[in-house]
């Protein structure tokens, strides 16, 4: 709190970015067989700021919508369900990988092909973008997972 109100006070002064600041690293797009109507994409985000920051929505090229999503498991079977927001914690990450949260393509508009280059940007909570390219891969589900 002492940071963000000597921030504000001088605020001229303040000209680096006082936003959260994430990074992401690992990430990839699953390939799919052609006609395949969705995908997912993996990630891990780390937050640098001395406060938690949420990913609250994400966008791309490839598809109309990129939905966030988390797998439950109901009675035994995994399933997914969207969400509302990922939370990065301060000075922390989070990991986005297959049975656990990922972002979705829902829609894809042509089929992929491997090493193919894909644009996604995200959108955070304090009104930061990260806008991201990431490769299309291969990518083996955790058994009895993304069914
Ligand atoms: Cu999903």
């Amino acid at each position: 709190m002492f940071k963000r109100s000597f921030c504000s006070v001088l605020l001229l002064a303040c000209t680096a970015p006082a936003m959260a600041q994430v990074s992401a690293e690992m990430g990839q797009v699953r390939l799919m067989p052609p006609g395949a109507p969705n995908t997912a994409a993996f990630m891990t985000l780390h937050n640098n700021a001395d406060t938690a920051v949420k990913l609250v929505a994400a966008s791309s090229a490839l598809t109309p919508t990129v939905e966030l999503h988390t797998h439950i498991n109901d009675n035994g079977v995994m399933r997914m369900r969207q969400v509302e927001s990922i939370e990065v914690p301060a000075k922390g990450s989070v990991v986005l990988q297959p049975g656990g949260l990922h972002l979705m393509f829902i829609g894809l508009k042509a089929s992929l092909s491997a090493g193919q280059q894909v644009p996604l940007t995200l959108h955070f909570d304090d009104g930061e973008n990260l806008t991201l390219t990431l490769p299309v891969k291969e990518i083996m589900p955790m058994q009895g997972q993304m069914k």
